[in-house]
């Protein structure tokens, strides 16, 4: 299966995270959690952003990426962390029910060496276990079925090409047709760890968070971050769906942080604290229409100028009231026009 490097990451990694930095992130999320209502991407950027002198949470992302370095090989610039996301659940709480799989690792194309790192931070009633995912290893032949039936392709050799594109959408409708034909179902696993460790979930994997009622007393607390190669993006993410929607909300608190993303560059470093110092006049509140700060800041200055020339031009005219009425008018227009474009330019910003 070379042509899919993903399939032989590791299943886990030990003690990613020591017990001071699990004590930290968890914190992390029960002071804050209940202002992140309806957003699952990037509450851990947010909060590194809005704290630049928590140097524990920055270290934390450090950390993480020299392991990952140091796991996956490159020099630590070959991957690049594109999200984050805490995972809690607890009796009649998941946050992603759906069996899937994470579309964002195909953003830069086939490579097929996207994973996601899923750190267990805390647990109470025995949940020390990942939420389910189809190991590729143990369902070789679902996936078989699913690449060669569905989207897949045949070498010459009959060997399955693993993925060389993702699923749209809706496993759970395909396996309720292999259930009403009486195939057999794949095997769900659920990977044992001690807090601290990582499961590592491999790009083609088809995962969901776990089902079966639980105890009040029980829950556990994850932090996921997920990762691609640093490659030319081939596609952008869908901004009507939860990713993309909570990149925008990221761009709209901290555009400073985001540069734009673009087809045939990859995708940038966001998790920089260094970009979280840097001056500019929006940072920190909510951008203005949800534009870039440069963009914002361009605009800012093209109005005033605009401003100025008109009142300029009405303090040469003849001073009788018609004029000043016609200066007044004139004004006004040039203010909104140079919000209209504004407007234009403001849907082309990525
Ligand atoms: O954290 C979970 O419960 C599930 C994770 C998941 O589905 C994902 O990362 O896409």
């Amino acid at each position: 299966m070379s042509d899919c490097p993903a399939l032989s990451y590791p299943r886990t990694l030990p003690s990613v995270l020591d017990a001071e930095d699990l004590a930290h992130l968890a914190s992390i999320y029960s002071d804050n959690a209940h202002r992140w209502s309806g957003r699952s991407y990037y509450n851990l950027l947010h909060y590194v952003a809005a704290t630049p002198h928590d140097t524990r949470s920055w270290a934390v992302l450090r950390k993480i990426e020299a392991r990952v370095a140091r796991e996956f090989g490159g020099d630590g610039t070959r991957f690049v962390m594109i999200n984050d996301f805490f995972s809690y659940r607890a009796s009649g709480v998941r946050i992603f029910p759906e069996w899937h799989q994470d579309t964002a690792f195909w953003l830069n194309g086939e490579v097929c060496t996207g994973f996601n790192l899923w750190i267990l931070l805390r647990q109470r009633g025995g949940l020390n276990r990942s939420f389910e995912l189809y190991d590729t290893s143990r369902n070789e032949q679902f996936y078989r079925d699913v690449y060669q039936g569905r989207q897949g392709r045949q070498t010459p050799g009959a060997r399955t090409v693993w993925p060389a594109s993702k699923f749209a959408s809706s496993f759970g409708a395909y396996l309720g047709g292999m259930k009403r034909r009486g195939r057999a179902l794949p095997t769900a696993s659920r990977v044992e760890l001690a807090p601290g460790d990582a499961l590592v979930l491999r790009q083609p994997e088809i995962h969901r968070t776990d089902t079966g009622a639980l105890e009040p007393t029980q829950w556990r607390l994850a932090l996921g971050f997920k990762f691609i190669e640093r490659l030319p993006l081939v596609e952008l993410p869908d901004f009507d769906l939860r990713f993309g929607r909570d990149w925008r909300s990221v761009e709209a608190r901290f555009p400073e942080l985001l540069p734009p993303l673009q087809l045939g560059r990859p995708w940038p470093t966001v998790y920089n604290r260094s970009l979280v110092g840097r001056p500019s006049a929006l940072r920190g509140r909510s951008s203005w229409m949800g534009v870039s700060a440069e963009l914002a800041q361009r605009e800012l200055s093209r109005r005033t100028a605009a401003l100025d020339s008109s009142v300029l031009l009405c303090a040469l005219l003849p001073p009788t009231f018609l004029v000043a009425v016609l200066c007044f008018i004139a004004c006004s227009r040039t203010i909104s026009e140079s919000g209209a474009k504004h407007g234009v330019e403001q849907k082309r910003t990525v």
